[in-house]
């Protein structure tokens, strides 16, 4: 190992007594929070673009931040300049404690001049962050292959009208997904970055959509072939890059799986931010994927109101987590899945620590949200008011109008001859939100 990029000391947990360098204020990894600790309740992961590979351009300046292996570094030996990034990330994971990382096959290793090269390279950077997994204990909570940065992939992937993408494509999740089971990945995820269309002129809809789900299958195809036991995880997003993406949101994967028979392969990734591009709140997008069963993993961050794009800031509400981890405590909790934070600094934030205070903000959000959530759940206002406002279903004309013998005729008949005249019951809204904010603000 180099000279340490950070320098800085383990951030200490919430629970340990003050003492110098960065402390956690509310995340204490083994605070048994409900039935579980609470890092085994979060998982968090540090993901690898936004923190290790982006340089902090936008559209209108080139990058800000300091990561020396980017750039002529990485122009002049990709290989050494890939290690030096692993080096730091390591680094800001021991730092941090936290348990996982994600990566894109591009972040962890520099593409080569053929397929055949850049399967190497990967594989040979996957070995050496084995041994640092080993040394450290930081574990895989996903994989993923980029099949968007490249100029082959302009008119998507599988989507692509050009069935050697489709094949280039294959192969690059082919590579990725066997070094994730290497890793011992606890998820693979595929976001479909352009996967949809930005003009319906020469977009031939149905054959698209047939390419994907012909895509996805063979994803699947070849995890069981290959014994990866991990879960395969679809990102919704509506659109950034294209104008309209496929994977627009929860719901409109769910209808796509189950149109295609692959809903029993595969689970989502929720991210937050393109919960809010898709005109949902991000606790709407988690409540449809725990109530359908399909909630795989978490990507944390945040937009900005005013914006209409990805801003993908680190998250720092408490309110809106507590309602998201309420869902997951209430679904069971994430399974495979973790909190992996799919964020990055803003471009004037340029101290190499301030990667670090970003971080050490949004566990800590999330901790404080968790045990927000747990509260919510011992306290059972929110669950009983449910039961309570559906309990009619349990009754006589619920239990009638779920009997598989009913028809409309009969129902319609039995209304006419009881002439019943039901009244509007209050949705108890504003008491509700009452209650929920009694106990964002009394939890301790
Ligand atoms: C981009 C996506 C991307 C995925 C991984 O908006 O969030 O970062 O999580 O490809
Ligand atoms: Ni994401
Ligand atoms: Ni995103």
């Amino acid at each position: 190992m180099t000279e340490p990029f950070f320098g800085t000391g383990p951030v200490r947990p919430a629970g340990d007594e003050p003492g110098d360098g960065l402390q956690y204020q509310v995340y204490d990894p083994d605070l048994v929070v409900g039935d579980r600790r609470m890092e085994d309740h979060l998982r968090p992961a540090v993901c690898y673009w936004h923190s290790f590979c982006a340089p902090g351009d936008d559209v209108f300046g080139s990058g800000t931040w300091d990561r020396p292996w980017l750039g002529d570094a990485a122009a002049a030996d990709p290989m050494a300049a890939a290690e030096a990034k692993l080096d730091a990330a390591f680094e800001l994971f021991t730092i941090l404690g936290t348990p996982f990382f994600c990566f894109h096959d591009l972040d962890l290793a520099p593409a080569g001049d053929s397929l055949k090269e850049s399967r190497a390279n990967l594989e040979t950077m996957a070995d050496q962050a084995r041994a640092k997994m080993d040394d450290t204990g930081v574990r895989l909570l996903w994989g993923t292959a980029n099949l968007f940065g490249h100029p082959r992939y302009a008119a998507g992937a599988a989507t692509n009208p050009d069935p050697d993408v489709f094949a280039h494509a294959a192969a690059q999740v082919r590579a990725a997904l066997e070094v994730t089971h290497r890793l011992d990945g606890e998820n693979y995820v595929l976001w479909g970055g352009r996967e949809g269309y930005d003009t319906l002129l020469n977009t031939d809809l149905r054959r698209e959509g047939e390419q994907l789900a012909r895509f996805l299958s063979l994803v699947a195809e070849h995890k069981h072939a290959i014994g990866f036991t991990g879960t395969l995880l679809i990102e919704p997003k509506p659109h950034e890059p294209t104008k309209h993406q496929y994977d627009h949101d929860a719901a409109a994967i769910h209808g796509f799986l189950d149109r295609h028979g692959l809903a029993h392969e595969f689970k989502l990734n929720i991210e937050a931010n393109h919960a809010t591009l898709s005109g949902h709140s991000f606790h709407h997008e988690v409540a449809y994927a725990v109530d359908h069963g399909i909630l795989g993993s978490i990507d944390a961050n945040r937009g900005d109101p005013q914006n209409g794009w990805d801003t993908d800031q680190f998250p720092n509400s408490v309110e809106e987590l507590s309602l998201v981890l309420y869902e997951i405590l209430r679904g069971g909790g994430l399974g495979t899945g973790g909190f992996n934070f799919d964020a990055h600094l803003r471009r004037q934030s340029v101290d190499r620590d301030d990667l670090v205070h970003a971080h050490v903000g949004a566990i800590d959000t999330l901790a404080r949200a968790l045990l927000v959530a747990q509260a919510l759940v011992d306290d059972g206002t929110l669950a009983s008011n449910r039961a309570e406002r559906y309990a009619g279903w349990e009754g006589p004309t619920g239990q009638a109008i779920l009997d598989p013998s009913a028809t409309l005729a009969a129902l319609a008949d039995e209304a006419e001859r009881a002439d019943r005249r039901p009244r509007p019951v209050s949705g108890r809204q504003e008491r509700l939100e009452n209650e929920v904010n009694r106990i964002l603000w009394t939890t301790r």
